[in-house]
């Protein structure tokens, strides 16, 4: 991971949210008025896989009456990975300078995104993170505390990485970072898909920081989180893994 060093860093530009949503009409509309009111500035693009229970209609509904709110109707459910993609395709083709990613659940506290804009001002991509001094998570499950420590340990090792949280999904990058990182290769679908652009921003040289949050346990709604997920994480993760390695005894670069 690259330090930063003596890096100048350009201005950050305009802010898009981008919130994905499978079946959230409950919380929708709170988390769109606490991200409004915490950073009035940033714009917000939820990422609707044509939700059954209507979120796209209640996203829509709040759109209507915010221009500063939009909405990406998609036909189906793709998964995360999928839905960000088409969120960050969007908001490149915008303008916007800087692309937030954040769940709709509450989980990520809109409160919390100021001071990962700030530390955005000197970096490339700001991780916020469960497992660095300071940060926290409340409410969960040990069950899925384990899980997600041990995901983050596994592909650490696996991958050579020293960020700590490499799962989180409550992050900030500048545009220009993920127009480096070849999006246009990334098949991950569930979560290995925060853990895969994490591996590519560091392997491309890239100044990640991470920033201590609190991630709160959901308290609406359904998990989307399956056995497929996990599976597809501990089939990627190890491919990559082995691959980094290979190459590195080759001298080719990762990739
Ligand atoms: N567009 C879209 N959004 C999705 C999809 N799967 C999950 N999401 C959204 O991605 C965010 C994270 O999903 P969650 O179900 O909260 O996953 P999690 O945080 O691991 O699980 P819990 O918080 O325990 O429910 C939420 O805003 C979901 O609505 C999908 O296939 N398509
Ligand atoms: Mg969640």
């Amino acid at each position: 991971m690259n330090d930063g060093g003596q890096r100048q860093f350009g201005p950050l530009g305009k802010v898009l949210v981008i919130i994905p949503t499978y079946n959230e009409v409950e919380n929708i509309k709170p988390i769109v008025d606490r991200v409004r009111t915490a950073v009035p500035d940033a714009d917000i693009l939820v990422a609707d896989d044509n939700s059954p229970d209507g979120t796209g209609k209640a996203a829509d509904e709040i759109a209507a009456a915010d221009d500063q709110v939009h909405v990406l109707h998609r036909k189906g459910k793709e998964g995360l990975g999928a839905a960000y993609l088409a969120g960050f395709a969007w908001g490149s083709e915008h303008g916007y300078g800087v692309l937030v990613e954040m769940d709709a659940d509450g989980s990520h506290q809109p409160e919390e995104l100021p001071r990962l804009l700030t530390a955005l001002k000197g970096a490339d991509l700001v991780l916020g993170s469960r497992w660095v001094p300071g940060g926290r998570v409340v409410n969960w499950p040990k069950s899925r505390e384990v899980i997600s420590r041990g995901g983050s340990l596994y592909s650490r090792l696996a991958l050579g990485l020293s960020v700590r949280d490499v799962t989180g999904g409550y992050r900030a990058f500048r545009t220009e970072t993920l127009n480096g990182l070849g999006l246009g290769e990334v098949a991950s679908q569930g979560y290995c898909f925060q853990v895969d652009l994490a591996r590519r921003a560091v392997e491309a040289g890239y100044h990640v920081v991470e920033v201590p949050i609190t991630f709160v346990d959901r308290e609406i709604g359904d998990s989307k989180m399956s056995r497929d997920i996990l599976v597809e994480a501990l089939w990627r993760v190890t491919g990559w893994g082995i691959t980094s390695r290979a190459n590195k005894v080759l001298g080719r670069k990762t990739l």
